[in-house]
């Protein structure tokens, strides 16, 4: 009788190796994408759009200060806008300043406007000591080339003063209602600490710009509904570098950089507090100790509000500079749709090696947990993420850490 129950047990026994073979390399998974190469040329760029204006051009911003128009695959030779003449001077090797964000206006097909987030040299009356100022502007398209921006018509729609270089977030984006969203750093330095930075931190700061999501009516004023009668929409951010809107649910989903220890997205609601610097990640931060968590600290902001959690974090085992980049609501890549697909910088400073990863909800949960089901390595620094109107994606990279070379390409995500 026992000699013949074996073979069941070997059956039993294989089917379960088979399913955990399944199961781990479902994890292992490598990218169910590749990359196209779109275009290259480019410095540091950090920012594609297409404006809505079926005109097929996709615009890209370039760190340095410049944005190209990239139509049929191919780069204009004069750029759109040259803004190199009003910004601050870039160190080659590094720098977080420079032109960080171009949003096109809802309406651009007819009223022709865009608007740029870019780090201008430090205004009259700045507090002493501080690096540089922070400029949103508004510029029209030239009257006579549709391929050209008026340099002239620049119209300063806000400025930051900026304690340190670093840190200075850069996304401007319009949301489905309209209103212009702005990410905006802690200000620098490390920690949300020392020159420039109030006792809480700025993140904390409800007086403070910095650390912020903001939004603004770029018709003039506040939005009416802004939770605190002035520009913030959110806070309790380290540097939220890239962020964007999911174009089906109209989440807003940012990527916020953490410090020493863990890399964050969140999808961030209004009024809503997102932890730094009492927080990074899911973890307690304290200047004290930035390496080392430490075991406590407050669950709650200074004014007794909760602490909103990430959808999803990683360790620097995976990276040290998250990118925030797109849901896909593409066409192209079926089983891409309603994944976030995202990034991180590089596993160093010294070496060009980013990452993309693939995300979802994790359906078991009625949490907001997303977890990361894909990985795929990219021999280059990844430095953003852009979606054309057809909600496909492009990755843009560099082989330099700093805003130096050629090695700036954008490619498409493909299938
Ligand atoms: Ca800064
Ligand atoms: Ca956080």
């Amino acid at each position: 009788m026992k000699n013949k129950n074996i073979p069941i047990y070997i059956g039993i026994i294989v089917a379960v190796a088979l399913m955990a073979l399944c199961i781990l390399n479902y994890f292992k998974k490598p990218l169910m994408i590749n990359l196209q190469l779109v275009s290259d040329n480019f410095v540091s760029p950090v920012k594609l759009v297409e404006p809505p204006d079926n005109t097929g051009r996709l615009f890209v911003a370039d760190r340095i200060g410049v944005v190209k128009i990239v139509k049929n695959k191919s780069v204009l030779d004069e750029p759109f806008l040259d803004l190199r003449e009003n910004m601050v001077e870039l160190q080659e090797n590094y720098d977080e300043r420079g032109l960080l964000g171009v949003a096109f206006s809802p309406s651009f097909g007819t009223d022709n406007k865009f608007y740029v987030y870019y780090s201008a040299p430090l205004r009259g009356g700045a507090p002493e000591g501080f690096d540089h100022t922070s400029r949103i502007s508004e510029f029209t398209v030239s009257n006579s080339n549709p391929d050209k921006a008026d340099l002239s018509s620049e119209r300063i729609i806000l400025e930051i003063d900026q304690p340190q270089f670093n840190h200075n977030g850069g996304e401007i984006l319009f949301g489905p209602d309209g209103y212009l969203y702005v990410a905006v750093g802690d200000g620098g330095n490390a920690d949300d600490f020392g020159l420039g930075h109030s006792e809480t931190g700025n993140a904390q700061d409800l007086k403070s710009p910095l650390g912020k999501i903001l939004r603004i009516d770029t018709d003039g004023g506040i939005p009416a509904d802004n939770p605190f009668h002035n520009e913030i929409y959110a806070y309790g951010f380290r540097n939220p570098f890239r962020m964007s809107f999911d174009r089906k649910t109209g989440e807003l989903f940012v990527g916020d950089v953490g410090q020493n220890l863990w890399e964050e997205v969140d999808i961030v609601e209004k009024g809503k507090n997102y932890g730094w610097n009492i927080k990074e990640g899911n973890h307690c931060f304290s200047h004290e100790s930035p390496d080392d968590s430490p075991a406590d600290c407050r669950n709650v902001g200074y004014n007794g509000e909760e602490l909103a959690a990430p959808i999803l974090e990683y360790d620097h085992s995976q990276g040290i500079s998250l990118i925030g980049g797109f849901v896909y609501r593409g066409k192209e890549i079926p089983k891409l749709y309603g994944k976030y697909v995202f990034g991180d910088w590089s596993g160093s400073f010294t070496s060009a090696a980013g990452k993309i990863f693939v995300a979802e909800p994790s359906a078991q949960t009625k949490t907001r947990g997303w977890t990361i089901t894909h990985t795929k390595e990219i021999n280059s620094f990844v430095l953003g993420f852009g979606e054309d109107e057809n909600g496909e994606l492009y990755l843009l990279t560099s082989n330099e850490a700093g805003p130096a070379g050629n090695t700036g390409k954008i490619y498409k995500i493909v299938k």
